[in-house]
């Protein structure tokens, strides 16, 4: 009797199971595109984001601390100091605009925006919907007073950029867990869990998975002992995701026209990107224009 073969329907149906608003497909990114992204991410000088700044000063009881992981943004960069995108409420002074998509995102851009408009209608795909912020989150340990530390994690979180939200992952894997909305002294409970492989895209939409629960980076594996560009001097990175969402245009503001305080907040990050990046330069040299 012939063995059914070896990639057949029920693997492929396996790594592309479907819960309601919530897709994920194993092999997304073909070879070619993974090789290229990787080639564009040692290209880039990611940040250590400061989580305060003067204007925003840690609240009573918490200190200054520097996020867990170096980041890097595209479309607009949600500086952490400026407290991100929190629509209705925070949304001036936070997203400040940023690099576009290099063609190879892009690409993989408009084919998952083919899929989020397939799968999602009326209020769970907001008018003028399309993804045009990045996120890109290094995973992996830090160098701290000469030991290394694993920062690979990210505590339970909503994104509030409205619509449908797609992540792209690359390197070792990551368990994802959805879960419901903590309360004081209850355990909060998994809802759904997923874990996100090397080429993988995840897409999540509807009010079940972005308003009603959280979604949290419980850990990353080590088993492949991977080291993803690009090279950091205090950084190992072993993981990086990439999470596309949508800014409605009029919230995406140039650094020339954030307010006096927010210019001030985020000039020193600005002068870092600026010495890598033309297009940073650029928004420095618009203010000074007026
Ligand atoms: O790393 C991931 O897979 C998820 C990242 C995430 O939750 C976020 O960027 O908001």
């Amino acid at each position: 009797m012939a063995l059914p073969p070896r990639h057949g329907r029920s693997l492929v149906h396996k790594a592309r199971q479907r819960t309601p608003g919530h897709h994920y497909n194993a092999s997304f990114l073909s070879s070619a595109d993974r090789a290229s992204i990787l080639e564009w991410l040692g290209t880039l000088h990611p940040l250590w984001e400061q989580r305060y700044s003067a204007h925003f000063p840690p609240p009573p009881g918490q200190s200054q601390r520097r996020l867990l992981r170096p980041v890097y943004w595209l479309g607009n960069w949600q500086f952490a100091c400026l407290d991100y995108y929190r629509p209705p409420k925070g949304v001036k002074d936070r997203c400040v605009k940023a690099e576009p998509f290099p063609a190879v995102l892009q690409r993989q851009v408009d084919k998952v925006e083919e899929l989020a408009r397939r799968m999602f209608r009326g209020p769970d795909m907001p008018t003028g919907w399309h993804l045009n912020t990045c996120l890109v989150n290094f995973y992996g340990s830090r160098l701290e007073d000469g030991h290394w530390v694993d920062t690979a994690r990210v505590g339970e979180h909503k994104d509030f950029e409205p619509g449908p939200v797609a992540s792209l992952s690359l390197g070792e894997r990551a368990l994802l867990q959805f879960v419901t909305s903590s309360r004081p002294g209850e355990r909060d409970e998994v809802v759904l869990e997923q874990w996100l492989d090397d080429g993988a895209l995840q897409l999540f939409g509807g009010a079940r998975w972005k308003d009603q629960t959280f979604h949290r980076v419980q850990r990353v594996d080590t088993r492949a002992g991977l080291l993803l560009p690009p090279e950091l001097p205090d950084f190992r990175t072993r993981r990086i995701n990439l999470t596309f969402r949508y800014v409605p245009d009029a919230h995406v503001t140039p650094f020339a026209l954030l307010s006096a305080e927010a210019r001030e907040d985020v000039r020193g990050y600005m002068e870092t990107l600026a010495s890598h990046s033309a297009f940073f330069r650029a928004e420095l040299a618009r203010e000074k224009r007026g």
